[in-house]
């Protein structure tokens, strides 16, 4: 079965590289589509053809659906790729491309639709026999309807908004006299954060960790994990360090939530790539989203499988069957990525600027996802992560220690990164040893500075 000619990549930086060099190697010519801004980037200078969609500002070129979808038109492409954030998870700009005859490398728009309401994906999710985390059953609408299921959860509870995600507008209340204000203001950050009021309840949680499963679904109802990631490490929910396997995760309760989100998404008729998150607390899963799109973190996966994750959204996309089962997926090693930001790595202000000297690592074990060089400006419109420092290792010490001396070859001038950051993290006991939570890192910086 022929894959596509001309493939339009509708994302900039470092994902954008990753899908180009996906393409290049499949031998399916490109379409770079970038900003004002964004006319330096190394992957407009490799891609086949390249199409400036509009200004600066994301909401009139990235975001803007009818700038690509001309571009796609006047080039003659015949998918388009999204890669993350941007309209990665956009049911309207999937739903658009295919009536343009277009192929949106991404799962179907009722799935996309479906996974964007918080509500909708667990309830989903419960029918289907995957663990979730006891909550409201739906949409909380008063005060009355938020005491009462409190009572029926038990205290702590956390509110979340349906369209939320990424943990914004998100309130805990520890008692009854802390919810109903908890609630109110819960639900107006929702109305001015996603224009949608709507909002339901869960147990709190109080020191999970964060655990995600990747999966991947071909158009004939073939379905596989690919293991967790654990991705704990984050600040202000952001992710910082991502690895797998999970330090904390025994491979039998591995293989039992991986065989119970197949089966979930061979019921639904998934098909792409996909992403569940989970916490996990004291030997329990509990689903919290699903993400439909291929993530930042990915490459992690890519390491302990061998499996490339954009070649195979790719083939899918275009109807190929994944040629494999679940039994010849095998996990061999550990891998872990820092992402580098353009950062001051105590402040975390961004640090936009012209990079002056340039020096990636290498050698055995390491790899680098990233689009900038020596002379490339950092503009100060976009997401701040300039680079993705992957690592992998027999075991995970090797991995930590691979991870060491590749972040001392590094050398990025001219801007402040986070690398002295991770620099830290990697040689803290606690990350040693595996033992953190979601709560970990933002305790440490406090810590740090109390400290100073
Ligand atoms: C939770 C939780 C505790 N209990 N849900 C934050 C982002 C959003 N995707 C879900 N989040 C959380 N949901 C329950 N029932 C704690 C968090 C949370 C968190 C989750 C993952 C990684 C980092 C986090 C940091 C703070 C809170």
């Amino acid at each position: 079965m022929p894959l596509f000619s001309k493939i339009l990549i509708a994302n900039r930086g470092e994902i954008a590289l990753r899908v180009l060099r996906a393409c290049q190697e499949m031998g399916i010519r490109t379409v770079a589509v970038h900003s004002t801004a964004d006319a330096d980037l190394m992957h407009v200078r490799l891609a086949d053809e390249s199409v400036c969609i509009g200004p600066a500002a994301a909401k009139d070129s990235y975001l803007k659906m009818s700038a690509i979808i001309s571009a796609a038109d006047i080039t003659g492409a015949d998918a388009i790729h999204p890669g993350f954030g941007f309209l990665s998870e956009n049911a309207t700009f999937a739903s658009m491309i295919e009536e343009h005859g277009i192929t949106f490398i991404g799962p179907r728009p009722e799935h996309i639709n479906m996974m964007g309401d918080k509500i909708t994906a667990k309830k989903t999710m419960i029918d289907l026999g995957v663990p979730v985390v006891p909550g409201s059953d739906g949409a909380v609408e008063s005060d009355e309807e938020a005491l009462d299921a409190a009572v029926r959860i038990g205290y702590p509870v956390l509110i979340k908004a349906t369209s939320g995600g990424g943990g914004k507008g998100m309130k805990v209340a520890f008692n009854k006299d802390e919810l109903v204000q908890a609630f109110r203001m819960a639900r107006s950050e929702a109305k001015a954060n996603f224009g949608n009021e709507q909002v339901y309840m869960e147990r709190y949680l109080r020191r999970p960790r964060h655990i995600e499963i990747q999966v991947l679904a071909d158009q004939h109802g073939n379905v596989v994990h690919l293991g967790e990631r654990d991705c704990s490490l984050q600040r202000r929910h952001q992710k910082v360090f991502e690895e797998a396997p999970s330090p904390a995760l025994p491979v039998d309760l591995r293989n039992k939530l991986g065989d119970s989100v197949v089966d979930a998404l061979k019921e639904m008729g998934y098909r792409g790539v996909g992403t569940l998150e989970f916490l996990y607390e004291d030997g329990e899963f509990f689903f919290m989203e699903m993400n439909t799109r291929i993530q930042v973190e990915h490459p992690v996966t890519e390491m302990i499988t061998g499996i490339d994750l954009i070649k195979e959204q790719i083939r899918v996309a275009a109807g190929q069957p994944l040629g494999y089962t679940q039994k010849d997926i095998t996990f061999k090693g550990h891998a872990i990525e820092c992402r580098i930001n353009a950062e001051d790595p105590k402040t975390f202000i961004p640090s936009p600027g012209k990079i002056v000297r340039y020096h990636t690592p290498g050698g055995f074990g390491i790899r680098v996802d990233s689009h900038i060089y020596q002379g490339y400006t950092v503009p100060p419109h976009y997401d701040s992560m300039v680079a993705k420092l992957i690592a992998y290792g027999h075991t995970r010490e090797e991995c930590l220690s691979r991870l060491e001396r590749a972040l001392k070859e590094y050398v990025i001038d001219g801007i402040k990164t986070t690398i002295p950051l991770h620099q830290k993290l990697i040689k803290n006991p606690d990350i040693i040893e595996g033992r953190y939570d979601i709560h970990w890192l933002e305790k440490n910086l406090r810590e740090e500075d109390e400290i100073k």
